[in-house]
């Protein structure tokens, strides 16, 4: 494919992204209950703090010093830096303005395994896969300011118990995505040029589009279906803690 047709084709797998699975539908047609979102915001938070992890490692393997001054830029819109407090802290607000103590989020006691093992799998695969491929692999980013402004617009009216100040990151994402995605896409049109490596890189995209509806998936079994793992055996969360960190 050419340039044009080759973002089209990635552009496309936009109709398979996670804005379309039935817990994110649930939760901008204002149906989640409290202890749904709450889960959705704790679970999401075993991401959030594991993407610096993720572009450390991109860091770690890429030589050009060009595209390493411009790729740290997420690490600091999430660890934060002088004068700005950051992604993850402003994910730990959401958490508090969704009624969760910050300890509570920050104990990842409510990560089920299959959002460990989902996300886990997206950091070791950025640590072993040619940088540009885990460069690329963040276009899943071309779809997200559209779902970060399905909260902002949505969220206010069906959950009006979620304190104001829990929006700052969604707020924050809808520029910073369409930054990072300008850049992702720019590494991504420049190396990926035969059909075999446009093949592998939307594998590697579809790849990514697993892991986050895999995340929900886990979700809708623990706070949808009341199946959390164990549920047979133990009303406890059982679930294994972090082995790599
Ligand atoms: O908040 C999100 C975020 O910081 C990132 C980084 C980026 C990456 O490097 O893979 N992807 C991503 C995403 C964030 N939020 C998700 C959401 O639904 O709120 C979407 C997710 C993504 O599209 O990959």
């Amino acid at each position: 494919m050419n340039r044009d047709a080759f973002e089209q084709a990635l552009r496309d797998k936009g109709r398979l992204y996670h804005t379309e699975h039935p817990y994110h539908r649930a939760m901008y047609e204002g149906r989640c209950s409290r202890k749904q979102i709450q889960g959705w915001v704790a679970n999401r938070f075993y991401y959030q703090i594991n993407i610096p992890l993720k572009d450390a490692a991109i860091l770690a393997n890429c030589p050009d010093p060009d595209v390493r001054r411009k790729w740290v830029q997420r690490i600091l819109d999430h660890d934060g830096f002088d004068g700005s407090e950051g992604g993850i802290e402003a994910w730990l607000r959401l958490g508090e303005a969704t009624g969760l103590s910050r300890e509570e989020v920050l104990s990842q006691e409510h990560v089920l395994p299959g959002v460990r093992f989902a996300v886990d799998a997206y950091v070791h695969f950025a640590r072993r896969a040619d940088w540009r491929e885990a460069a690329a692999s963040s276009l899943t980013e071309l779809f997200a300011p559209k779902i970060h402004q399905s909260r902002l617009d949505a969220w206010p009216t069906h959950y009006p118990w979620i304190e104001e100040q829990g929006y700052t990151y969604f707020r924050k994402r809808l520029t910073e995505a369409r930054r990072d995605v300008a850049h992702g896409l720019e590494i991504t049109l420049d190396t990926f040029n035969t059909e075999a490596q446009q093949q592998r890189m939307l594998n590697i995209l579809q790849f990514k589009l697993d892991i986050l509806w895999s995340m929900l998936d886990a979700m809708t079994m623990a706070y949808e279906l009341d199946r959390p793992p164990f549920h047979t055996v133990t009303d406890e969360k059982t679930y294994h803690r972090g082995i790599f960190s």
